[in-house]
């Protein structure tokens, strides 16, 4: 017997508006904290827009989408991760009308989707919050962002109430400590930004968060509304207990976010370290009954597994995605310095699995790689990226391995499916798609669209139900 994937198991692909769109100032779009953002986290951010930041025309997706979609269509998609841009819906952010041909946009998206049986998989915010609120409200330091989201998602659960059925709250909620701008429009720089501070914006992302879920039930009846957090594994370095508290308390800081998202109330670890670092929460009348409106499903990024110590001289940073970590001496790395751990899936499935007894949905996990353009004896151009799909391979075969240890998962949208800007650098160069996009960090390129070899690898992944794995 081959590998099993229960029936109904939602295939596809994954996106964000921000990063493939492109359009960045037509049909009223407002200005995000990524349309001043070049260089990714690296920094530094600029007044206004600038030519090099590639996410300004990213693939030119806006224009193109009907293009795309009818190839992840080929591909047989069951279902579509993209994001809603904020910034089209409410270009300023605090506006009391939304924009209607930004609503537009992702009515015709979704229509498209369903015209090919694909169900999108909706991200409300997805690293951009308008930057009128990142610079005029400190973004979500203040209080004021839980009812300007609140309106938002309003709009978009209604708007959308019969063309969407699976959201997303916030992507990678968790990445807010160590990307306080990029994830939570937060304008002070991170090196002036006190835990204090860092932390009740957390809690305005919880309370924003749980009150979407409670008006998605409301205006959306069976709709299913899932928290996104970016999952990293964490083993001790070495079985010195030491380093396994270290782990510990290193995965409690991310555990955290699920934890307030599936239980609806804050952990005791987490009000130790309050206690312990002299934060204070605010929390207004009403607050913590917001929070037990909790989600239906968990949903997750994954990319890395990394190693805590208790040791500081072995503290050293590394490379990681978004969130720093000791690397692990028996693993590779990608040429962005991610270390591959296929069975840190399985792994990290599992303690979601028995930490919540919920459904679980992978939505985001691939392979960031430099590809090759070339033409094949057909006299086809497509790129041969065998890494790509032993990548994607060999994580599935452990997703069916979670899913044999009895782990409950709703479905699996791979990475960037179709190449995109990358969150982190801003590059193009780093790809991640089963479609090659013909565009460069220096601007050129056709903008054309090329299969590789890993789009016919999931073409039959996906219509096999994983058996060709
Ligand atoms: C996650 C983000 C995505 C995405 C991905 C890959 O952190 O949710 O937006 O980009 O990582 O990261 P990168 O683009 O930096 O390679």
């Amino acid at each position: 017997m081959g590998l099993q994937f229960p029936d109904g198991f939602l295939w596809g692909g994954a996106v964000a508006a921000n990063q493939l769109e492109g359009a960045y100032n037509e049909d009223g779009k407002g200005w995000s904290t990524q349309d001043v953002s070049p260089n990714g986290i690296k920094g530094p951010i600029t007044e206004t827009p600038t030519e090099d930041n590639m996410k300004l025309v990213g693939i030119d997706f806006y224009h193109r989408y009907k293009e795309d979609i009818k190839l992840f269509a080929e591909m047989g998609f069951k279902v579509f991760r993209t994001s809603i841009a904020w910034s089209r819906i409410f270009p300023k952010g605090d506006e009391l009308e939304p924009n209607e041909q930004g609503l537009q946009f992702y009515d015709d998206l979704f229509d498209e989707c369903h015209k090919y049986g694909i169900e999108p998989l909706v991200t409300i915010s997805h690293y951009e919050t308008p930057l009128h609120l990142s610079k005029h409200y400190n973004g979500w330091v203040n209080r004021k962002l839980v009812e300007f989201y609140e309106r938002y998602a309003r709009v978009v659960f209604s708007r959308y109430k019969n063309k969407v059925k699976y959201w997303l709250t916030f992507n990678e909620i968790n990445s807010i400590l160590e990307e306080p701008f990029m994830s939570g429009g937060i304008y002070t720089p991170k090196k002036e930004l006190s835990k204090q501070d860092l932390y009740q914006a957390v809690h305005h992302e919880f309370v924003a968060s749980a009150m979407a879920v409670k008006i998605g039930h409301e205006l959306a009846p069976g709709a299913q509304i899932g928290c996104m957090v970016l999952s990293m594994p964490t083993y001790p370095l070495t079985p010195n207990p030491d380093d396994v508290i270290a782990a510990m308390e290193f995965e409690h800081k991310n555990y955290f976010f699920a934890d307030v998202h599936v239980r609806g109330y804050y952990p005791g670890y987490m009000k130790r370290y309050f206690r312990e670092n002299n934060i204070s929460i605010h929390m207004e009348p009403g607050d913590e009954e917001i929070l037990k409106h909790t989600v239906d499903f968990i949903s997750f990024s994954y990319y890395v597994s990394t190693c805590q110590t208790a040791d500081p001289v072995k503290l050293e940073a590394r490379g990681g995605n978004l969130i720093g970590g000791v690397a692990n001496p028996y693993l590779q790395a990608s040429e962005w310095g991610w270390q591959i751990d296929p069975q840190g899936l399985r792994y990290v499935m599992n303690m979601f699995y028995d930490r919540y007894q919920k459904p679980l949905f992978i939505v985001e996990n691939g392979l960031g790689a430099v590809d090759q353009l070339i033409t094949n004896g057909h006299g086809e151009k497509t790129v041969e990226d065998d890494y790509r799909i032993k990548y994607l391979n060999d994580h599935l075969v452990q997703v069916a391995e979670a899913i044999a240890d009895g782990v409950e998962v709703m479905g699996y949208t791979s990475w960037g499916c179709i190449d995109l800007v990358s969150a982190s650098t801003a590059e193009l160069k780093k790809r991640y798609g089963f479609i090659y996009v013909d565009r460069h960090d220096d601007g050129s390129g056709t903008l054309e669209r090329y299969r590789k070899k890993s789009f016919h690898w999931y073409k039959e992944v996906i219509a096999t139900n994983g058996q060709s794995l």
